[in-house]
């Protein structure tokens, strides 16, 4: 499932911006390791596909997943303290950050460049990696509560009527990650407070820049790391990324949906403009 020609690009529309010159076809078919649902994975894949990379998306399974990962980071002669997806493996190595794979793309892509202002572009990047940290505490929060929705959670190997059995391995799934990123329930109202801190300078950060664009009035990849942040106030329409119901009731924060409606408008529009 390798998303490999997006319809939004298109050079002559566009001659006041610069491209990078490596055509995609000069770089082997790469791997990607991602979960469907990650707003981590889908910046990168965002990145890839604006610039037309090639690559076999492999879906990743929490938890289960990473012995294989591990491995395939210690044949690309890398042992990283933590493996998180996305991770892409390309001509022999592996990059194991969402930016890290942003920047290959940019490097080996083709299209308009995402990262003219890089350090302007950066920030905005740490901004969403404070925001992603502090969303991801609450959305396991309501996981954890939503017995229903963690039968959408299982992995597509577990199939029928084991599902509803299986519950557990999700919950157990969820207290992984509360080990594995150092937090639990106790984190609650700091992480509301961060997330919101962060929505709060986005929407600030668009009136400053008058939008639709957050950095020198043209997509970058700015706007791609703060639109996914948006993934746990309401999750962007299945068109983009496809996710259960009941995932997509644990993914969304009714009350930070209402008071940052504005912010998902942006979201949906970028996605209809730059994400097909
Ligand atoms: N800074 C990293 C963070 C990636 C991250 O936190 N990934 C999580 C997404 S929930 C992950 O891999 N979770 C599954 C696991 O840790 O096994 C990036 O930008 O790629």
């Amino acid at each position: 499932m390798s998303k490999t020609q997006p319809s939004d690009v298109d050079r002559t529309a566009r001659p006041d911006v610069e491209f990078t010159t490596a055509p995609a076809r000069s770089v082997r078919r790469a791997t990607l390791y991602a979960m469907t649902y990650s707003p981590w994975s889908e910046k990168a894949r965002w990145a890839l596909d604006h610039h037309r990379v090639p690559y076999e998306y492999k879906l990743y399974t929490p938890m289960l997943g990473e012995p294989l990962l591990r491995l395939r980071a210690l044949r690309s002669r890398t042992w990283p303290k933590r493996v998180t997806v996305p991770a892409l493996l390309a001509e022999g190595s592996i990059h194991l950050d969402s930016l890290q794979i942003a920047l290959y793309a940019e490097r080996n892509g083709s299209n308009f460049n995402l990262f003219r202002d890089t350090t302007a572009v950066t920030r905005w990047n740490d901004l969403s990696e404070r925001a992603l940290q502090a969303a991801r505490i609450l959305s396991t929060a309501r996981a954890l509560a939503d017995r229903e929705a963690q039968v959408e959670f299982l992995p597509p190997f577990i199939t029928g009527a084991l599902r509803p059995k299986m519950t557990w391995l999700a919950r157990f799934g969820a207290h992984y990650l509360e080990r594995k990123y150092r937090f639990d329930a106790s984190k609650l109202d700091a992480a509301r407070a961060t997330y919101r801190e962060a929505l709060l300078a986005l929407r600030q950060g668009l009136a400053d820049a008058g939008a639709p664009y957050l950095v020198a009035h043209r997509l970058s990849y700015a706007d791609m790391t703060m639109a996914v942040t948006l993934q746990f106030v309401v999750p962007v329409s299945d068109d983009f990324i496809r996710i259960g119901p009941l995932q997509r009731r644990t993914l969304t924060d009714p009350e930070l949906a209402v008071e940052f409606a504005d912010l998902v408008a942006w979201r949906d529009d970028l996605y209809q403009k730059h994400r097909r």
